[in-house]
């Protein structure tokens, strides 16, 4: 074994989900050696524990994974799981770690960034509940590599990824492990597969969008053993640098299966996920399910899927997701919490057994079968209450909406932009939070203004700036906040929700509908002249 002499790097602080870093960032000499390191010595219990491996199979894996098993065996972990050719899914992780028993896992990848040696790489770390480290540890990883001057790492050669079964490096075991079966076990575990099968029999059409990221393998797997034509599987070989594009399934970005699904004769179900497997999207045929509207309706039915039959206890959504989940939970009688954007503050409620669904607006959803969003187990609850109900997407929706009342809502994405300028509007708006309440701006009077501080009610921890929020008297707001998962400038994001009953007029134009409140944002944020940005980069 060989101590390694190292020195610290400025900015190994994890964001929302993990350390994301361009892949020449994360190339230098030492800098994926120290944050590893750090995760070791910051997590005591992997020492003679059980680690679990993989990633979204993006540009830099292989490499990555071949040091992290060197500096595992060199730290003392007893045993590594690493999924075939590096690969797993992040819910796969998540449901691996929970399957053995393992001390935590490592997954490898920057999600839906772009990928390829000009593209992110990221790395994260999950605990032993198979969830993402809550803050407390990802602050103590940071502060150690901000310490750091050595690592530890075994002499061996490179491990072969690509056949299964059990070999060892220096004391510690190996074992090589199908990528997709126990993940795949598990969905079985919770669906009514025959009922779902039964819609691919009866002739239901359906286009799933892979991206070219690591669902393809998982998809491959599971939606052709419930009967869908090999060829409504699209972008389903992965690819390291994702063919090119953002795996981030969006209008922007998912065009492909967009088009597909608004044309005259698409298919009645469409669905994506994005580079690592834990988002999702659903449509029907020319209607795209709003992600906080998804999150409410699978609460709303989750009692039709067997997992889920004698009910919910509860339902959390990150803070700038809609407050559509709100009033299911309301009717169901059962709470809804609202946490900072990022599945970490999940973790908690669901170990505690408070919640049983969460998700976020930015197409993440997921319940207590893991501690991870998960985007194909999205989409099997849509199949399986699709086929429950008896209904489309579509009419799903609708219906929900005549029950509930629609939350329009969507996000405006302005990306890149110089960070001095994107902290000068969250500064601008930051400054005016107290002065806001009772300004009037044409019919909306605002009722409130603040940034968002959560006190989880598990652990009694305090996380404070996580995104400033403008409530009007009406209901409707905008929220802003900055991201956390971006590698180049700063990413302003912006949300806008309006809430129209379900007497109201349910099918009007989105953006439309939102411009009234996008317009007071930008007189009260002025983010268009600080930043010189006329319009956003994306909007989901
Ligand atoms: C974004 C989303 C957030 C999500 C995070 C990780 O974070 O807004 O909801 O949890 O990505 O998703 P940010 O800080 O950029 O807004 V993923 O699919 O990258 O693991
Ligand atoms: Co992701």
């Amino acid at each position: 074994m060989a101590r390694i002499d190292t020195t610290p790097f400025e900015g190994q602080k994890p964001g929302t989900s993990g350390l994301r870093k361009t892949v020449k960032t994360f190339a230098q000499p030492h800098y994926l050696e120290n944050f590893v390191q750090a995760i070791f010595d910051s997590v005591p219990t992997l020492k003679g524990g059980l680690l679990i491996v993989g990633g979204d199979g993006r540009y830099y894996n292989d490499t990555a994974i071949q040091t992290i098993l060197r500096m595992a065996a060199a730290n003392g972990a007893a045993r590594v799981l690493v999924g075939q050719n590096g690969v797993l899914s992040t819910p796969a992780v998540s449901a691996i770690i929970r399957k053995y028993k393992a001390q935590g896992g490592i997954i490898l990848s920057a999600s839906h960034n772009p990928g390829g040696p000009n593209g992110d790489f990221g790395i994260k770390f999950n605990g032993a509940n198979g969830g993402p480290a809550p803050e407390g540890v990802t602050n103590a990883i940071y502060a150690r590599t901000q310490k750091i001057d050595h690592y530890a790492l075994e002499d061996a050669p490179d491990v072969d990824l690509s056949k299964l079964g059990a070999s060892q490096l220096g004391d510690m075991d190996i074992e090589i492990i199908d990528s997709v079966s126990d993940y795949a076990e598990l969905m079985e575990s919770l669906f009514d597969f025959p009922a779902i099968s039964k819609l691919f029999e009866d002739g239901m059409s359906f286009c799933f969008d892979a991206m070219h990221a690591v669902t393809g393998p998982y998809a491959k797997a599971i939606f052709t053993r419930l009967g869908a034509p090999e060829d409504s599987l699209i972008n389903a070989v992965p690819l390291p640098d994702f063919g090119g594009g953002h795996p981030d399934p969006n209008p922007v970005y998912a065009k492909e299966l967009f088009e597909k699904m608004f044309a005259d004769d698409g298919p009645d179900f469409g669905a994506a996920s994005d580079g690592d497997g834990d988002r999702n999207i659903v449509l029907g045929r020319k209607l795209y399910v709003s992600p906080s509207d998804s999150l409410a309706i699978l609460a709303a039915n989750a009692h039709l899927v067997p997992a889920y039959k004698n009910g919910i206890k509860g339902v959390a959504r990150s803070m700038p997701t809609s407050g559509a989940a709100d009033l299911v939970s309301k009717k169901l009688g059962v709470p809804c919490f609202e946490t900072p954007t990022g599945w970490k503050f999940f973790g908690n409620l669901l170990d505690d057994g408070q919640i049983t669904l969460c998700g976020e607006e930015s197409a993440g959803a997921s319940s207590d079968h893991i501690r991870e969003k998960d985007g194909l187990w999205a989409i099997l609850m849509w199949l399986n209450i699709v086929a429950a109900r008896g209904q489309s997407v579509t009419e799903i929706v609708q219906a929900h909406w005549k029950e509930f009342g629609r939350n329009y809502y969507s996000r405006h994405d302005f990306e890149a932009v110089e960070n001095d300028k994107a902290n000068a509007v969250m500064q601008k708006l930051t400054d005016q939070l107290a002065s806001l309440p009772g300004k009037k701006f044409g019919a909306e009077t605002i009722a409130k203004a603040d940034s968002f501080t959560y006190h989880d009610p598990v652990d009694s921890s305090v996380s404070e700036n996580q995104g400033l929020r403008v409530i009007f008297e009406s209901g409707s707001r905008f929220v802003m906040r900055l991201s956390g998962t971006g590698t180049v400038g700063a990413t302003l994001r912006l949300y806008l929700e309006k809430y129209e009953a379900a007497e109201g007029d349910l099918n009007q134009d989105l953006q439309t509908m939102l411009s009234g409140i996008a317009n007071i944002a930008e007189e009260i944020t002025t983010l268009r002249t600080l930043t010189g940005r006329q319009d956003p980069s994306a909007i989901s």
